[in-house]
């Protein structure tokens, strides 16, 4: 097929601040948890002290450099760029009551930037980070008050870049808070399902206030939230796996469908009564919940299956899940298994579950990279990678699904959540800088560059 995609289809790449800023202690910021976990978000967490040398500490400078590497996406033809505004530079510990004019005016320089050359940014609130401050003095997520705190920032950022920004996310990959919680929720790996719950609630009634709030200040923006998209197939056809693969996507599911329909599903009642789990929900909190998101976005690396068979049962570590290997699918280096497919049927089973507009906010395969002698890199697997990716979303826009965008994961090389490592790469530009810290931090365009720009430029036909 070689249609080509909707005029109006938003192609770019996504990156999060923490993940490429670096500057951690520069003009003001405050020190976020993302600072504390130096080995990742499943690492341990350590105490930091000025002149630590961790490898988010630099990163890729992008606080610095940002002009050269938006002039490289937008010689690669973006039309949206994906970033995240880290919290701390704002409000460095969180209960300010004033934000951090040096942080606030860090953005807008971006965002300028971004404008030049006619790329819409789409800004994510919280990515993985939030400001330590709120976790030491006030509990993290765990605190009601930081339902206030949380809104506090969203309406000062709104506010500021209220004639810049027009496309909102709430919370990254939200459905992480149940994994990792320290990360997700700011609250110690070991606590129980209860405390994540009550806290994951106050999460969502934040992200519900903060949708309120955009469509108060920004009234032409569009709000949405993210979700980890990760379906789980039954690794058989014996209805008990059928049923299980329902049950188990309900745990990612009901993020979205609390944030999308305003209001908890039936079988999370069940399912908390089962685990013991009761959780406080005032009246003012469902109230807050109807205000729903405008779009649906999500990252897609993988699939996974589930099984209720105990010799089956053999799990292993995928991106965040703990997930049944599927015996007809190729893995990355990393063991993340690679399902193209798997794609047009989240998209379809998404847009059929709540008919809301769609935006793929991350895709992308991490791999090693190798830099010839000539300073060349052929990334022929990332292209394979993202092709057959991208076919699979032409399709589900061929079966009727309203898909805005696609904004591939880490366009430039950038540090891995998981790993906090840079030997993992996802770009199309190429970023000098080894996993000890070492290298010069100079950009390279790959092969993949020149192959993304013209599949930009052609709308999809050169797929
Ligand atoms: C998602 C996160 C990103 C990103 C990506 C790739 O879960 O939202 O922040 O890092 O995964 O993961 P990794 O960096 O671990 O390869």
């Amino acid at each position: 097929m070689t249609t080509a995609f909707p005029q109006h289809f938003l192609w770019g790449g996504a990156v999060a601040a923490n993940q490429v800023e670096g500057a951690w202690q520069e003009d003001g910021k405050g020190v976020s948890t993302s600072d504390l976990q130096p080995h990742g978000i499943f690492g341990e967490r350590v105490e930091r002290q000025a002149g630590d040398c961790g490898i988010k500490d630099v990163a890729i400078d992008f606080y610095h450099r940002y002009p050269e590497d938006i002039k490289l996406f937008a010689e690669m033809g973006f039309t949206v760029l994906r970033t995240s505004i880290a919290w701390t530079r704002i409000f460095p510990q969180g209960d300010e009551t004033q934000p951090n004019e040096a942080g606030l005016a860090f953005y807008d320089r971006l965002f300028d930037e971004m404008a030049k050359y006619n790329i819409t940014p789409l800004v994510t609130l919280s990515h993985y980070e939030m400001p330590f401050g709120l976790v030491k003095n006030h509990g993290g997520w765990g605190n009601r008050k930081t339902i206030d705190f949380f809104e506090n920032y969203a309406r000062t950022v709104f506010t500021r870049y209220k004639d810049k920004v027009k496309h909102w996310l709430t919370f990254n990959e939200i459905n992480m808070s149940l994994h990792a919680p320290f990360t997700g929720v700011g609250l110690p790996e070991e606590s129980d399902k209860q405390a994540i719950y009550q806290a994951i609630h106050h999460q969502l009634v934040a992200s519900a206030r903060a949708v309120k709030a955009c469509h108060e200040i920004v009234p032409d923006g569009k709000v949405g939230n993210m979700l980890l998209g990760a379906m789980l197939y039954p690794l058989t056809c014996r209805p008990a796996d059928v049923m299980e693969s329902l049950q188990q996507n309900h745990d990612w599911l009901f993020f979205g469908d609390v944030q999308v329909r305003g209001y908890y599903p039936g079988y999370m009642n069940r399912f908390f009564k089962q685990h013991g789990i009761s959780i406080t929900i005032e009246e003012q909190d469902k109230r807050d919940l109807q205000h729903t998101v405008d779009f649906i976005s999500f990252s897609y690396y993988m699939t996974g299956c589930v099984t209720t068979d105990e010799e089956l049962n053999q799990k292993s570590r995928g991106n965040i899940l703990d997930m049944v290997p599927n015996p007809h699918l190729a893995s990355s280096e990393w063991g993340w298994q690679i399902d193209p497919e798997g794609l047009r049927y989240l998209l379809n089973v998404l847009w059929e579950r709540y008919q809301k507009p769609l935006f793929i906010v991350e895709n992308g395969l991490g791999a090693r990279d190798r830099v010839e002698a000539d300073g060349s890199i052929n990334d022929d697997y990332r292209i394979a990678y993202l092709n057959d990716h991208l076919v699979q979303v032409r399709e589900a826009i061929e079966d009727g699904v309203d898909v805005w965008g696609y904004t591939c994961w880490g366009p430039i090389d950038l540090v891995s959540a998981s790993k906090a490592e840079f030997s993992k790469r996802y770009g199309f530009i190429h970023v000098d800088r080894d996993d000890n810290g070492n290298g010069t931090l100079v950009r390279t365009r790959k092969k993949s560059f020149f192959w993304y720009q013209q599949v930009i430029s052609s709308r999809g036909a050169s797929l």
